[in-house]
């Protein structure tokens, strides 16, 4: 800190940025982390205070632009930051916005203004994490500007020109003092922007790249709000009903808006939002639409004669098969709890929600009676499946603490029972799994051939799932369970690696397997398990020496830096090369290449999987050449 006293700081100027420092002592603290989750926040933060300016009215036109040196600029027509001097504070209110902490949400806004979540930590914090940043506010006739470095004003605010407009401006340039890498991901920010578009029906956001090879640019305009979203999600499938249901109430200062449209499939799609925060853990909005929904759809079944007296009710999954549905909620002060703060907490508004959305939906009900029926008739026969579907998971249950499961024949089991250390190659065909068993390290690794493609799992049922050999082989291997009996304290393994040729075969069953895991086992791939391994695509020989690339372009560049004549091979198939060279390649932790598999958001993922594994062939064929973009590089 700075003790001077001559620079006319006074003590509130001080206790400032003591907390700006404490910002950059202890990143982690406010933005999470400060790799590219991190990173991204920055955009999103600022993101969010232009969208409170939307919720409340005041703006319709939000830009984000990533420039060619990784800096980035969000611009909006709202009211603008106010320039006026704080009353308490003795300086330009912009000021005091852009270097106290949480002061972002005490000023004005519609009341319903993103904070106390993941985002929402405000402006400050940005500021405090850039190396530079520079704010543009047009208000009052007037264009105001002040800059900042690593969060310290370096000009006062100071009058620039005359314009009729309002808005703010504001570009910031992350500190890569301070942020591992500063990269900007333009998919993740296009996601973000895309479901705020949804979330705000009428606001128009435009998003540019401008950095040399990423060129993009995207406009997000949605007149029909949370309609288009579902029917976004649902964009592959056959739905059950052509136009989204769709209700929006206000009760106790809480807005609620709601739409849902069913599809064939057996996939349940719903996703909750509060003040614009996509909930992942859910919350009391996302268990009062649960509970309003099951109760609706049992009382309508049973008032209409589609269940018996003595027939047991449709639970809340067997209604909720084939759902996409988005509910949002405005909240004047929510409580985000959870792990990640993604759960909503406020305790009456599960109550609302249930209402609301058991009143709507009677109606909707009521005056749609041939939808009415499709929507009870699949809740039936998703009962039916349950029911099958629990015997067959019987069968890769243990029964009792006595019972042990036998491990599949086909599994070559490492010797150490340490998970931590173990590792399950999951080997497409059972020649490569030959070689893969010859070349490993016995010790903690293990090798599971599949032969063949394993089931299209989108498409069938549980219980078909089940009974699919290749299936119940990995299940057992990988020892958790699945679904709602998956735990994964009892992984076998900590790492699992799918090995397959590099051809559209092999492609497929990578997919495969990563829908599998998606579906039935997420937790694995959240708590990073699994991988893909990366055998070499080429190789250079000459004389006894062998080089191996990935690459072309490695290479070539090899060879040309070498100045030598080698002879060129391109590796098709895992066939092709020997135990002693999967090993060396491919499976030594010294030398292997693999790529770590994430969800960053399920949304995403579950576009791609159905994307692939729906109806429609030409998504599918598009994701196969495409699908490296899914998972992130990783050497480990
Ligand atoms: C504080 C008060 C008011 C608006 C804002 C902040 C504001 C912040 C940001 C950040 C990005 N865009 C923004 N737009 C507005 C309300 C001002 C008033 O009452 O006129």
């Amino acid at each position: 800190m700075n003790n001077n006293t001559n620079n006319g700081y006074s003590a509130a100027d001080i206790q400032v940025l003591e907390g700006l420092e404490a910002v950059r002592k202890r990143p982690g603290m406010y933005i999470g982390d400060t790799g590219p989750r991190g990173l991204h926040h920055l955009v999103f933060e600022i993101v969010d205070n232009s969208i409170d300016e939307a919720v409340g009215g005041y703006c319709d036109q939000i830009e984000v632009v990533i420039n060619h040196d990784e800096s980035v600029t969000v611009s909006d027509n709202g009211r603008g930051i106010p320039t006026d001097t704080h009353p308490v504070m003795g300086i330009p209110a912009l000021e005091v916005i852009l270097t106290t902490l949480h002061s972002g949400g005490k000023f004005g806004g519609s009341g319903y203004s993103i904070s106390g979540g993941l985002h929402g930590v405000g402006l400050s914090v940005v500021n405090a994490l850039s190396s530079r940043m520079e704010v543009t506010v047009k208000r009052d006739g007037c264009i105001y500007r002040q800059e900042y470095e690593k969060g310290k004003p370096v000009s006062g605010v100071y009058p620039c020109g005359e314009t009729e407009e309002t808005g703010t401006v504001i570009k910031f340039f992350p500190d890569s003092d301070i942020f591992e890498e500063v990269s900007f991901d333009n998919e993740i920010i296009v996601q973000r922007l895309r479901e705020l578009s949804f979330l705000n029906e009428g606001l128009k956001i435009s998003f540019i790249d401008q950095r040399k090879g990423r060129e993009l640019e995207k406009f997000f305009y949605y007149t029909d709000g949370l309609k288009d979203f579902v029917s976004y999600i649902n964009k592959n499938k056959d739905v059950i009903n052509q136009q989204p249901i769709y209700f929006q109430s206000k009760k106790e200062d809480v807005i609620i808006q709601v739409a849902v449209q069913y599809n064939t499939g057996y996939s349940e799609n719903l996703y909750s939002f509060a003040n614009n925060i996509r909930t992942q853990e859910g919350g009391t909005h996302e268990i009062g639409f649960k509970n309003g929904l099951t109760r609706i759809v049992n009382d309508y079944a049973k008032r209409n004669n589609f269940l018996k007296e003595n027939d047991s009710k449709l639970t809340g999954e067997d209604i909720r098969e084939g759902l996409a549905a988005i509910i949002s909620v405005l909240v004047k002060e929510p409580q985000f709890e959870g792990q990640t703060k993604t759960k909503l907490g406020n305790s009456f508004i599960r109550g609302i929600v249930e209402s609301s959305v058991y009143e709507n939906m009677e109606d909707y009900l009521n005056e749609n009676p041939s939808i009415a029926r499709k929507i009870v008739e699949k809740a039936i026969s998703a009962r039916r499946s349950r029911e099958a579907a629990k015997k067959a998971r019987e069968l890769t249950r243990r029964k009792n603490a006595l019972e042990v499961i036998s491990l599949p024949g086909k599994l070559a089991d490492c010797s150490s029972k340490d998970a931590a250390e173990s590792e399950l190659f999951i080997v497409e065909g059972d020649s490569a799994g030959g070689s893969a068993k010859q070349g490993r390290d016995r010790h903690f690794q293990a090798i599971l051939p599949l032969r063949g493609k394993i089931l299209n799992v989108e498409r069938a049922r549980l219980d078909k799932v089940l009974s699919n050999e290749e299936i119940r082989s990995l299940i057992t291997a990988i020892g958790t369970g699945i679904d709602e009996d998956f735990d994964i304290k009892k992984a076998r393994y900590h790492k699992l690696f799918i090995m397959t040729d590099a051809d559209v075969d092999g492609s497929h069953i990578r997919v495969l397997l990563l829908t599998f895991f998606y579906r039935y086992m997420r937790e694995l791939i959240e708590s990073g398990y699994v991988y893909i391994a990366q055998p070499p695509l080429y190789g250079a020989k000459r004389n006894k020496e062998i080089h191996y690339f990935h690459t072309e372009e490695e290479m070539n560049r090899f060879i040309k830096e070498s100045g030598k004549k080698w002879t060129v091979q391109r590796y098709k198939g895992l066939g092709e090369m020997d135990p002693e060279q999967l090993w060396e390649t491919t499976m030594n932790p010294e030398n292997r290449k693999v790529l770590l598999i994430t969800i960053e958001d399920a949304i995403r993922a579950d576009e791609i999987f159905s994307d692939l594994m729906g109806e429609n062939v030409d998504p599918r064929r598009e994701f196969i050449q495409a699908n490296a973009r899914y998972v992130t590089n990783l050497d480990i």
